[in-house]
């Protein structure tokens, strides 16, 4: 999530907990609030098989998430320690940047305890407990994403002392939240952003609207991002393992040649892309962007 979000929380509100954390209050959930998640989450059952990648679907299958009830997270941290050694804790909303690695670091994932209205289904501003638990916590549990995660904690607080934290959050952003992933049987969508949205788990793969570019990480440390409608692009990692590699090396070469270097607007394909659909921009043309 953009910094500029997190900067309306920050003004807002006065944490209790030097980590931002809260108790999740299991039990006082409304049954109104929990026929939201079920709204929400049966809506997305229907919408992601064959769309979203094969790690998802097995992460939320073992994780043994239902469409009853808002998950507790102590149960779900249990079964995430198991597996991949992360837990998930209750935060507020949007958290300050060093708190937010500071958790990701540790595999601790902070996620909204708060569940959206039920008059605004498919549009908040903070990640809510639908967004964060269904869109993010199932992929905690493939190996390869858990150590991707606790990097990008890592690495933010280096990034952030170089200056350059607007770069590497693009990487989140085309990635952890926005990504796509090519499977031996189908382009599919990895990104929480998306899955936990019914609107762009179609968009992101079948709009003829969006450009989808291979993944390079210079070229995505320089794209900037909407926070506020559809991607105008994507980028599609030839396999979830590469994001080990991109957990494991060193950003140094990489910050060194983006530094001082133009950012690219999300909707423009550039010299080097590796395209793999050239989009008409149509949707984003009918809104009145360009
Ligand atoms: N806080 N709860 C929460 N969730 C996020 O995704 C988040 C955040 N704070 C900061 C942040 N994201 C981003 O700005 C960083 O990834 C750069
Ligand atoms: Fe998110």
């Amino acid at each position: 999530m953009s910094a500029e979000k997190h900067g309306l929380a920050a003004a807002s509100y006065q944490p209790q907990r030097p980590d931002w954390t809260i108790e999740q209050h299991w039990q006082h959930y409304s049954a109104e609030e929990h026929a939201t998640w079920k709204t929400l989450f049966e809506r997305q059952s229907r919408l992601l098989p064959g769309r979203a990648c094969d790690a998802f679907m097995q992460g939320l299958q073992a994780l043994a998430m239902s469409a009853e009830h808002i998950p507790n997270f102590e149960q779900l941290s249990e079964e995430l320690m198991r597996h991949t050694g992360w837990q998930v804790v209750a935060v507020p909303g949007l958290v300050p940047d060093e708190v937010f690695f500071d958790h990701l670091a540790h595999r601790r994932f902070p996620a909204g305890q708060f569940i959206r209205r039920s008059d605004q289904l498919d549009y908040l501003q903070e990640p809510d407990v639908f967004h964060d638990v269904f869109g993010h916590v199932p992929m905690l549990m493939h190996p390869v994403m858990a150590d991707f995660m606790q990097a990008y904690g890592q690495g933010g607080l280096k990034a952030q002392s170089l200056g350059l934290l607007d770069q590497l959050a693009r990487v989140y952003w085309y990635t952890v939240e926005f990504g796509l992933v090519q499977q031996s049987d189908g382009l599919r969508i990895y990104g929480a952003g998306i899955v936990s949205s019914a609107t762009e788990s179609v968009f992101a793969l079948e709009s003829d609207s969006p450009h989808r570019i291979r993944f390079d990480l210079d070229r995505v440390l320089r794209t900037q991002y909407r926070i506020d409608d559809f991607q105008e692009i994507y980028f599609v990692l030839p396999d979830l393992a590469d994001l080990l590699n991109l957990a494991r090396i060193d950003f140094k070469p990489h910050y060194e040649r983006v530094r001082g270097a133009p950012s690219h607007l999300p909707g423009v394909i550039v010299p080097g892309d590796q395209v793999l659909t050239q989009g008409t921009g149509q949707y984003h043309h009918a809104q009145g962007d360009r």
